[in-house]
């Protein structure tokens, strides 16, 4: 743990610089808003959703209000892990979780400290989660010669040769994200993305490694830029991204305007979707994993699922509540890191590991604030992304537990997709909604039956101390 605060600290210093700058930086947006005839930049934001900017808010809350019950549960049980591992460095006398201790810098995504809270019940314990970053690495270096030098201890990565070796292992990545679209019946991506696009951090300069998907000229030119490594986390990243790539080309035969995602919640929810596909029978047909477990291992593995997709909700709501605050003034800039903290103390129940001031600037330390793209924008796509996957599932003609389903192949569900990609912008994100899934609102009920049976034993394990 000490370590872990020592990197917390060190990576949240980086946005004190920015404080000033930040302040600023909203007064000029809000100018921008007013002129166009918003209250503030925020009312901007939350305009984009064919309803008005106040129902939007009651949405985002109704659909919190469905899942609160689940984060409780896992909460509860994250925290009595934490503290028989770590003990008093992990408890407080609030109740909330040091912010470190998560396997993640925001908090955001908790699925690396699975070891850590894995079910110690020994019928339980045996069912691992495949170790995805082993099988990778022995299954891309195996197939590509060009890449296994990027795995082998004794390469210099910084040499032409250990460039070309990373290279080539990030695009490997990349081609599990494009066969698996491929499979649904979407064309290849072009030879161009595969040459222009960034797959790894270059040598000589700085960059943006924070992952983009980009669409230059509403033809064919699509591109990535990241800093791809072989791992569990950008295994699913590459999805995301592709999503967002076979999205833009999709809707690029629309006019100009309607040249978008239904909303931008849809446009972050479709690589995810396809990636809930990533089941251990998909990772069993692609040679990625030995054995497909038994329905009992379900729980291990629904509970490292529940980890990166249930305890992101709190963190994404309370980045964009503190950000609405910021833009009506309600949170005024001599309060932003208090009430950064109140935010994500109240909907994460998590705390920073040392003491914070008004000279520090923790917000600023999440990519998004600087960069100053919305977040509800993840929330939303959290909870959608399971709408379309039961949708996709259903149209493969797949019946059983919803979190078994890989419509990996699956045509119908391919046409499913398409069309709901190709409508782009051009209609209320409602009625697109509804072609896809039947309803026309955000609903979490898809979400909640995914998790219907970690919520049971989630609650059985906390009952029993
Ligand atoms: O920023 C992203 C994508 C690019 S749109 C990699 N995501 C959010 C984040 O990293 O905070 C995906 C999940 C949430
Ligand atoms: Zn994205």
């Amino acid at each position: 743990p000490e370590e872990l605060r020592k990197i917390w600290v060190g990576w949240h210093d980086t946005g004190a610089p920015m404080r000033q700058k930040y302040v600023r930086f909203i007064e000029l947006q809000n100018i921008g808003a007013k002129e166009l005839g918003y209250k503030d930049t925020g009312e901007l934001w939350r305009a984009g959703y064919d309803m008005t900017p106040a129902e939007f808010s009651v949405e985002l809350e109704r659909a919190w209000t469905q899942l609160q019950p689940l984060y409780d549960e896992l909460f509860t049980y994250v925290r009595t892990r934490l503290i028989a591992k770590y003990g008093k460095a992990a408890e407080r006398a609030d109740g909330k979780i040091p912010a470190q201790l998560l396997g993640n810098m925001w908090a955001q995504e908790w699925g690396n400290i699975y070891d850590i809270v894995a079910p110690t019940d020994p019928k339980l314990a045996q069912y691992k989660p495949v170790n995805l970053e082993e099988a990778l690495k022995k299954q891309i270096a195996a197939k590509d010669p060009a890449a296994a030098a990027a795995f082998a201890s004794g390469t210099d990565l910084t040499s032409d040769a250990g460039q070309d070796a990373k290279t080539a292992a990030g695009k490997a990545m990349v081609r599990y994200g494009e066969s698996f679209f491929t499979s649904l019946g979407f064309p290849a991506l072009p030879a161009t993305f595969w040459e222009r696009s960034q797959f790894i951090h270059p040598r000589d300069r700085d960059v943006v490694c924070h992952a983009s998907a980009w669409d230059l000229d509403s033809v064919d030119d699509l591109r990535v830029k990241m800093c791809i490594e072989v791992n569990d986390d950008y295994f699913t990243t590459v999805h995301h991204e592709l999503g967002h790539n076979f999205y833009q080309r999709a809707y690029n035969k629309q006019p100009f305007l309607f040249r978008g995602g239904a909303n931008d919640g849809f446009h972050e929810a479709i690589g995810d979707a396809v990636a809930l596909s990533i089941t251990p029978s998909y990772l069993k047909a692609l040679g990625l994993s030995e054995s497909e477990p038994p329905a009992e291992a379900d729980i291990p593995l629904q509970l490292r699922t529940a980890l990166d997709k249930i305890a992101f909700l709190p963190f994404a709501l309370a980045l964009d509540k503190w950000r609405w605050g910021v833009f009506s003034g309600e949170i005024k800039p001599a309060d932003y890191n208090k009430a950064w903290w109140e935010l994500r103390g109240k909907y994460q129940k998590v705390a920073p590991p040392v003491d914070r001031s008004e000279t520090d600037f923790d917000a600023g330390a999440k990519m998004h604030v600087p960069a100053n793209v919305p977040y509800a924008r993840y929330y939303l796509a959290r909870i959608y992304q399971f709408q379309f996957y039961k949708a996709m599932c259903d149209a493969s003609g797949y019946k059983g537990p919803l979190n078994r389903c890989s419509f990996f192949a699956s045509k119908p569900a391919g046409d499913k997709l398409a069309k709901m990609l190709e409508a782009g912008q051009s209609q209320p994100w409602q009625q697109t909604l509804k072609e896809m899934t039947g309803s026309d609102h955000l609903d979490a009920q898809a979400m909640a039956d995914y998790f219907a049976p970690l919520y049971e034993w989630l609650k059985m394990q906390n009952a029993k101390k």
